[in-house]
């Protein structure tokens, strides 16, 4: 029988009660769902027990720490996890642990395992069946697809399908059978286990009229080590009244990494307008096709990781997980 540890971190699979809070009996899953023994040998092991709002940069690192120090015992990873933070999540572990090379399968519930018509019985089988196949990547397993983990996004509130890769078709689909996409990414080098992450990171979501002015305080003190900013369309910022372009060069003097991400579907070309190519000359790195979660993770992991700006701005254009789309 494959080996399959699950790491219980919270959710609303977990949860009972009105309002809905984490509740203990996330710690007896396989008596609550027996059927998963006949997939996997299991090892469940209570990392945390939070609504995924209270997860973040700590979190990510005990769990990415609690999967190198296991990762000969098991042949794959379940992660449950909250639904709200879960790609954030699946992105700083897909940045962590580069080229395991076993699958680390999220996943979770809308409604708690305890409810009638739970989702959360089918998600916990699909996750631990795929825990068990050839996935040599970190994905969210939800609702009958699988999604990389660079490139999910939670899409949906309060709908069964909760996640989407916008822009990269799921990895796996769980139906009668389970599809395997072609397009599984295969371990390229050797295991890279980097944990770290730096919280000082902020996204700013480029809205018309928005001042420099209200964004010029956080440049001071090293308060702020990196900035996303989600620009509109191709990478475009307003560069007259207000100039906020001038506000990006003085965040980069100010040693502050600039990673510019679009608010819609596709890709930014820093070089297609005047209004983007200014940016690239203030010093902002094009993010191509990455998304907010992925934007973030992936900053907050190249200002822990890489000492010089050359280093962390190389590594923040490089695709490292599929993250660039
Ligand atoms: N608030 C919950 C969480 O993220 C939502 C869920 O799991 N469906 O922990």
């Amino acid at each position: 029988m494959p080996r399959v540890l699950i790491l219980h971190t919270g959710g609303t699979l977990g949860m009972s009660g009105s309002p809905l809070y984490p509740d203990a009996y996330a710690t007896r899953l396989t008596e609550a769902v027996p059927e998963l023994e006949q997939l996997a040998t299991i090892e469940t092991r209570i990392v945390f027990n939070l609504d995924s709002s209270d997860m973040g940069p700590p979190h990510w690192e005990a769990l990415a720490r609690e999967i190198d120090a296991s990762r000969e015992d098991f042949d794959g990873f379940v992660i449950v996890h909250g639904t709200d933070t879960m790609a954030y999540t699946a992105a700083a572990l897909s940045f962590a642990l580069v080229d395991l090379g076993k699958p680390v399968i999220l996943t979770g519930a809308q409604r708690p395992l305890g409810a009638l018509r739970t989702d959360a019985r089918r998600n916990l089988a699909d996750a631990v069946e795929l825990a068990t196949r050839a996935i040599p990547e970190v994905g969210i397993c939800f609702d009958g697809i699988l999604v990389r983990g660079t490139r999910a996004t939670k899409s949906h509130a309060n709908d069964y399908r909760a996640f989407d890769s916008p822009g990269t078709a799921p990895i796996a689909k769980l139906g009668v059978d389970i599809e395997l996409s072609a397009g599984l990414r295969q371990p390229v080098g050797d295991y890279a286990f980097r944990p770290g992450f730096d919280a000082r990171v902020m996204m700013l979501h480029m809205t018309p009229g928005l001042s420099p002015q209200l964004i010029e305080p956080l440049l001071k003190g090293g308060a702020l080590g990196g900035l996303v900013l989600a620009a509109y369309g191709m990478g475009t910022v307003p560069a007259s009244k207000p100039d906020m372009t001038a506000m990006v060069a003085r965040a980069v003097e100010a040693g502050v990494e600039v990673l510019v991400i679009t608010q819609a579907a596709g890709k930014v070309d820093l070089g297609l307008y005047e209004n983007s190519r200014r940016l690239a000359d203030a010093g902002a790195i094009g993010g191509g096709g990455l998304h907010v979660e992925a934007a973030v993770t992936k900053m907050m992991h190249a200002l822990a990781n890489f000492e010089t700006s050359a280093s962390r701005r190389d590594y923040l254009l490089r695709d490292i997980a599929g993250e660039r789309g």
